[in-house]
């Protein structure tokens, strides 16, 4: 038996959707994490202050019994935003930062931004107060591959934009490429990236190989294995520009399990048990608690957690269910094809 003693981790992405299925996944969640930013890519999605603070309500409410969790809200940037609600949304303590969905570039993206120009009075609004931008880093015109619209999107849009407003601090958002990696590792100042803990652990194999596995499929893509070793030397690196965002995202089954299938990884509920055994694969157990539960805070200004949690590894693999019924249906638990020996104790 071996332990490791970190402080309490936090998410800095995860999406908690609303009703049964927000009743049915938040304690996955509140299990291990202190905090979440949580995304609002509801149907209608968070757009005003006022949203933020009846989803956040409604978060409160589902949060079980005992558990300690506090939701970090963010609004989901159009290109009507008002920049003084955003302002004062932020100054009241309630949001955390500003999610900027390239229109069509995931689950729920429709009402995103077009233009940008349109929204840089609300951009030029957040550098002065200091509140960040969290970026989907994909573009969506159909004459860019797929695999590589993460590339594409630092090039025509994020830099140009980082460049017009230097004081603009940028979260990208799960990290999917070494072309990302490098771009946050190059920059100076105003820079962060999350990366989710399954593209710690698969590449585009998962869900092409040996038949299509739609439980792998998520957006940004998986990409091909250069960029997953890339992920993972910045994840362990220590650098305070890294930090954990899983990106858990559940549909039900046969949302996934169809000709259309929606894109997104449910891993919640064994994210800590899949990052010990990638940081100790990666002889860098010592690193986790930076990803998980220092880098994070660091990034959005916010204390660390003063509790701690116990990763124990054990000789007898963890048992987590493969499916996790909510009362919106059974959704699929990320399986990482390895055994999981490390335990939350
Ligand atoms: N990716 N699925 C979802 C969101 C993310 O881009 C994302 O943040 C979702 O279902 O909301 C996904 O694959
Ligand atoms: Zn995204
Ligand atoms: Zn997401």
């Amino acid at each position: 038996m071996q332990d490791l003693v970190i402080r309490r981790p936090d998410d800095w992405h995860l999406h908690l959707r609303d009703g049964d299925m927000l009743k049915g996944v938040i304690a996955d969640t509140s299990r291990h994490f202190a905090r979440a930013i949580i995304m609002p890519n509801l149907v209608p999605p968070v757009v005003t202050a006022a949203d933020a603070a009846a989803y956040r309500d409604r978060i409160v409410a589902a949060i079980p019994a005992g558990d300690r969790f506090e939701p970090l809200m963010t609004l989901y940037l159009t290109e009507g935003t008002d920049p003084d609600d955003v302002e004062s949304g932020h100054k009241s303590g309630l949001v955390k930062a500003v999610k900027l969905y390239p229109a069509g570039a995931t689950t729920n993206s429709n009402s995103g931004v077009r233009d940008i120009d349109k929204a840089m009075p609300v951009l030029e609004r957040m550098a002065k107060i200091g509140l960040p931008l969290c970026v989907h880093g994909e573009v969506t015109t159909s004459d860019v591959d797929i695999f590589d619209r993460e590339a594409a999107f630092i090039a025509t849009v994020l830099d140009p934009l980082r460049k017009r407003l230097p004081e603009l601090k940028v979260t990208m958002e799960h990290v999917t490429t070494k072309d990302g990696v490098d771009y946050i590792k190059a920059s100076k100042a105003n820079l962060a990236g999350s990366i989710t803990t399954h593209h710690l652990i698969i590449n585009r194999n998962a869900i092409l190989v040996g038949g299509i596995k739609p439980h792998y499929y998520c957006l940004p893509v998986a990409k091909r294995e250069n960029h997953r070793l890339a992920l993972r030397a910045a994840a362990i690196s220590g650098d305070a520009r890294f930090f954990l965002g899983t990106d858990s995202a559940p549909h039900v089954d046969p949302l996934k399990e169809c000709a259309c299938g929606c894109a997104g990884i449910y891993t919640s509920i064994n994210t800590m048990s899949c990052l010990a055994h990638v940081f100790e694969e990666e002889g860098a157990l010592d690193k986790l608690e930076a990803f998980a539960s220092l880098n994070g805070p660091a990034w959005y200004g916010l204390p660390v957690n003063e509790e701690t949690i116990t990763l124990r590894k054990q000789q007898e693999a963890v048992r987590y269910p493969a499916k996790i019924d909510t009362g919106a249906g059974l959704v699929t638990v990320f399986d990482p094809m390895f055994p999981l020996r490390w335990a939350v104790v």
